[in-house]
């Protein structure tokens, strides 16, 4: 305490920033880690009203508080949303098994996981234990290596393909293109789902639409939705998904996520125009 009562001695904020005149900051009680990989930079901070928060590069990718929202919606989504339930899946990114780890509960077989940057697990698993508790699982195989190699490479054909990946700029920015999305196409069973997510479209039109233009080169069916994530630019997210088949809702057995319910299910592909018009 100092000796003017209003005067705060020391005070650390991490801030995400939007634009040269605009971010988000959140007071921090400790900078847990900072380190720089071979792909990004990676920090860990303990905030005061979200837990734990991941960032990379800059970019917030999750905290304890709020990673529900995300990984119900970037899971359940698509499960709900393939023809048949799906039992296998690939997840490109996610290196912190939260993704996995929500697949697991839906009663998924198997589940491949491909994270390109190998100390994103390193560090998740220290500072979050119970996301990548996933990992241990045998019925997850971890694979560190490049996702778009895997892709290309891989003679496996899936129910689902995840791309949980951070923002169309450096590492992913290959991740939301049409090459990429033709490979999916092809590895990708008929009456499953792909999903990315797709950024903030306020502040990130350009993902929405890369996403959307991208899986329509392949896709006959493709369609955006979006999620409160309080923790992520504007808080008003989007996540675009495709398939070969009609996109229908199996109504059946729905178990419910801390954030997904059938009205979740049904409403979440309401855009507002200005959303709407990115994904034409
Ligand atoms: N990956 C997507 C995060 C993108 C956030 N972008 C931003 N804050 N500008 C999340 C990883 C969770 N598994």
């Amino acid at each position: 305490m100092s000796i003017y009562p209003s005067m705060k001695l020391i005070e650390n904020w991490f801030s995400e920033r939007y634009s040269d005149n605009l971010q988000l900051s959140f007071r921090v009680s400790d900078q847990l880690l900072s380190v720089k990989t071979d792909f990004q930079r990676i920090d860990v901070f303990e905030t005061y009203d979200f837990g734990k928060l991941l960032s990379i590069d800059g970019t917030v990718q999750l905290t304890e508080k709020d990673e529900f929202v995300y990984h119900d919606m970037i899971t359940r989504m698509p499960f709900y949303y393939s023809d048949t339930p799906p039992e296998n899946a690939l997840v490109i990114g996610g290196g912190d098994g939260g993704a996995a780890g929500e697949l697991l509960k839906l009663g998924l077989k198997s589940i491949t996981n491909v994270e390109i940057d190998g100390q994103v697990v390193e560090v998740c698993k220290k500072h979050f234990p119970s996301l990548t508790a996933s990992f241990n699982d045998p019925k997850v195989n971890l694979v560190i290596d490049d996702g778009i190699k895997y892709v290309n490479n891989s003679k496996e054909k899936f129910d689902m393909v995840i791309i949980d990946s951070t923002d169309p700029v450096g590492p992913a920015e290959d991740l939301f293109n049409e090459k990429f999305y033709s490979n999916v196409y092809r590895i990708l069973k008929d009456g499953g789902v792909v999903v990315t997510q797709s950024g903030s479209p306020f502040y990130q039109p350009r993902a929405i639409e890369l996403a959307n233009k991208g899986m329509k080169k392949s896709f006959p069916y493709v369609a955006s939705y979006v999620a409160f994530i309080p923790t992520y630019p504007s808080g008003f997210w989007s996540f675009t998904m495709a398939k070969k088949s009609e996109i229908k809702l199996r109504t059946e057995k729905v178990q419910n996520g801390n954030y997904f319910n059938l009205e979740i299910a049904r409403s979440s592909f309401a855009l507002p125009e200005f959303a709407k018009k990115l994904t034409l």
